[in-house]
């Protein structure tokens, strides 16, 4: 097959990057590794991800991505929608400030003279971590076809029926499954296989990120997306419809990485701790910690006119003191806190334990950090958690 190639090698394995930081300590002491932690963090931020979206014509293609984008419909960068003009090209929309999910609206699917190989060459394929192909009514054979091309070339496809508001009352009951079973185990997707379509397939309002299955399509792409610095770069970048848990553990497996920077880049005396520490470094780390579990002003507060009530109703659910009262003096506490602990590093943490002892302030401060940031994920993943109950309360009636 001409357009795949094999996907560059990177990785967010921890083992890795320990393996990298260890040597770097072995042959050039602090300096050398001080170097490398700042590169470790600059590569997987500087990960890029290419999805493509595609699809008969008039499916909701550009609403889909928008959506996706949190575009509002005519907001600057949005994808233009119920427009008279078929894309020609593939058009790629991002995030303002927010470069790293890129996601491409491709020419339709259409034409008794498709040729799914001629399709992918034109689109570039190569590029794209996956493809959603998208229809409002019963897939087409040239989708069929173009999704088994995609599954040959094992590529992640996604096979969405939009527009499904308009059909809401059907949705889910007995008839409606009946009949999305229909559309897929119909003879055009006899080559892929009833159960591997089944698992793929997803019903979505375009324009209703918190309704059927638009967050589940979009964790399905995250979750099964690979090498792990893609997957970590597509749940960072889309967090607001990440799986939490997914999320915080693409997260923790940074943490030492972060521990050790707070140790050696910048540390200044902080009164009572036993060795030297980056504070705002913390601050910030924790700081995007709560940003990516949407537990900052903004979020919540979008959050709250979701279901209609104010901001502190989905404030009080939160827990966490550094969700609510997060300033450098409070993490300077939280971290002598956890020093004076003196715990033992988690299980999946003990491999570093080796390059922990180098530091300047030895085992005590990396995995005394360590734990800070441990904490600070898990309790925000809990209140975040506790958050979509009171939501979904909510929105039940209760
Ligand atoms: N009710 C409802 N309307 C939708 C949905 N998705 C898209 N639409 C509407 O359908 C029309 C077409 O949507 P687009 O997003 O422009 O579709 P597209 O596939 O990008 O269209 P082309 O690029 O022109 O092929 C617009 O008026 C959308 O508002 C949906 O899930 N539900
Ligand atoms: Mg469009």
């Amino acid at each position: 097959m001409v357009y795949f190639s094999q996907l560059p090698s990177m990785d967010l394995e921890a083992a890795e990057i320990l393996e990298r930081l260890s040597d770097a300590m072995n042959c050039g002491g602090i300096p050398e590794t001080a170097s490398l932690v700042k590169a470790e963090r600059k590569r997987v931020e500087g990960v890029t991800v290419h999805v493509a979206v595609t699809g008969t014509p008039k499916v909701g293609k550009s609403a889909f991505i928008n959506s996706v984008m949190g575009f509002e419909d005519g907001q600057d960068g949005a994808a233009p929608t119920g427009s008279a003009q078929q894309p020609a090209k593939p058009a790629p929309y991002s995030r303002p400030g927010n470069p790293s999910s890129v996601f491409w609206e491709l020419p339709s699917i259409e034409g008794a003279t498709f040729s799914p190989g001629d399709y992918l060459k034109a689109v570039e394929a190569d590029k794209y971590v996956g493809f959603f192909i998208l229809t409002s009514t019963r897939f087409t054979r040239e989708a069929a076809a173009l999704a088994s091309e995609l599954r040959r070339a094992g590529k992640q496809l996604y096979l969405v029926r939009t527009k499904i508001d308009l059909s809401a009352p059907a949705y889910k009951n007995k008839e409606f499954e009946e009949d999305a079973l229909h559309v897929l185990s119909a003879d055009r997707f006899a080559n892929l296989g009833i159960e591997f379509t089944a698992a793929r397939f997803f019903c979505v309002s375009c324009h209703e990120v918190d309704r059927f299955d638009f967050l589940e399509c979009i964790q399905a792409l995250q979750k099964n997306s690979s090498p792990p610095l893609r997957k970590h770069a597509l749940l960072v970048s889309l967090h607001y419809l990440a799986s939490k848990v997914e999320l915080k553990n693409s997260l923790k497996e940074l943490i030492p990485v972060s521990a050790i920077y707070s140790c050696i880049i910048d540390p200044v005396p902080v009164e009572q701790l036993p060795y030297q520490a980056n504070i705002p470094f913390l601050y910030n780390e924790i700081r995007f910690y709560r940003v990516m579990l949407g537990l900052d002003y903004a979020a919540l507060n979008k959050s709250a006119k979701l279901i209609g009530r104010p901001t502190f109703v989905l404030s009080d659910e939160i827990q966490t003191k550094m969700a609510k009262e997060l300033t450098e003096e409070t993490v300077s506490e939280e971290l002598l806190r956890w020093t004076q602990k003196n715990v033992q590093v988690s299980p999946s943490n003990v491999k570093w334990v080796p390059l922990l002892k180098t530091l300047p302030g030895g085992k005590l401060s990396g995995a005394s950090t360590i734990r800070l940031l441990d904490a600070m994920l898990e309790q925000f993943t809990d209140d975040a958690c506790r958050i979509q109950r009171k939501m979904a309360d909510i929105l039940r009636g209760d």
